[in-house]
């Protein structure tokens, strides 16, 4: 059998970013480690999502660049949507470059992506400077930030001595990261500090593929199997013919594997 693993509240008496801390308390007080992939082009429908599937997540990701219509005005609607549904907001943007860049690509621009999301991603293709640009915006706003330690695209490159770059490297900044984007984490941490959170993309109900490369795996095997404590969920969901009854069904599958993994 498998060891019996901690639960979110008690992971979230030991994690030392404020925003993993936060996350791992809502999701126990929700009962919910889904997050949705919000990826629709226009603003009215992303909003209008975030209020159908809002008490069913406790993530709401977003790819702010795909939307049609970003200002002021809808930065504070998705704010109130989280305070009214209390989920965190994940912006999906993957920051790949210089330390630099990335304070400024972080806190300015058209989309000042640090002013509204709790959450944002990075690779740490460039090394840790990265983390560090990013850390000197974010940590004093109190936001907390996922390394991408895997994808869920066939043929994927961050493999192997990457993957445990990654790791390290997440263990020495826990201040500001909150965990990661991973696929099958139990396979290369099965130690992790538990404060850390991993979040699993490429979900629905069955196994599957698109045809551009995205693999599915099911609620059940990324949590239970492969040891992931979030299932993000894009198309599965916002593409279903009832998005908030899909999404409660995705919720209801995502908790009892929870369920059975802390109590195995
Ligand atoms: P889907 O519709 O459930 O396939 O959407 C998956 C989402 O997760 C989409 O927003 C991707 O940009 C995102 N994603 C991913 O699919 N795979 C990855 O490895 C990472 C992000 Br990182």
């Amino acid at each position: 059998a498998k060891p019996k693993r901690q639960s979110y509240e008690q992971r979230a008496e030991v994690a030392k970013n404020a925003v993993s801390k936060q996350l791992l308390n809502l999701m126990a007080k929700k009962k919910t480690n889904l997050a949705i992939a919000a990826d629709v082009a226009s603003t009215k429908q992303l909003l209008a999502l975030a209020d159908q599937v809002g008490p069913h997540i406790c993530v709401f990701k977003t790819h702010v660049d795909i939307l049609d219509t970003w200002n002021a005005e809808v930065q504070g609607e998705l704010q109130s949507l989280a305070e009214k549904h209390d989920f965190l907001i994940f912006e999906d943007r993957k920051f790949a470059d210089i330390g630099s860049t990335v304070v400024a690509q972080y806190s300015g621009g058209l989309y000042r992506i640090a002013d509204w999301a709790h959450i944002t991603n990075a690779h740490l293709v460039p090394g840790p400077g990265i983390i560090q640009g990013l850390k000197q915006v974010g940590l004093e706003k109190g936001r907390g930030l996922l390394l991408l330690a895997e994808m869920s695209s066939k043929g994927h490159l961050a493999t192997g001595s990457y993957t445990q770059a990654v790791a390290a490297a997440a263990e020495e900044h826990q201040d500001f990261v909150a965990g990661f984007i991973s696929q099958t984490p139990s396979s290369w941490q099965p130690q992790s500090s538990p404060g850390l959170i991993h979040m699993t993309p490429g979900v629905q109900l069955a196994k599957g593929g698109d045809n551009l490369g995205q693999q599915y795996n099911t609620p059940q095997s990324v949590i239970g199997g492969a040891g992931s404590d979030v299932i993000i969920v894009g198309r599965g969901i916002y593409g279903a013919s009832d998005p908030r009854e899909t999404a409660q069904q995705y919720q209801e599958a995502g908790w009892s594997a929870y369920l059975a993994s802390v109590s195995a």
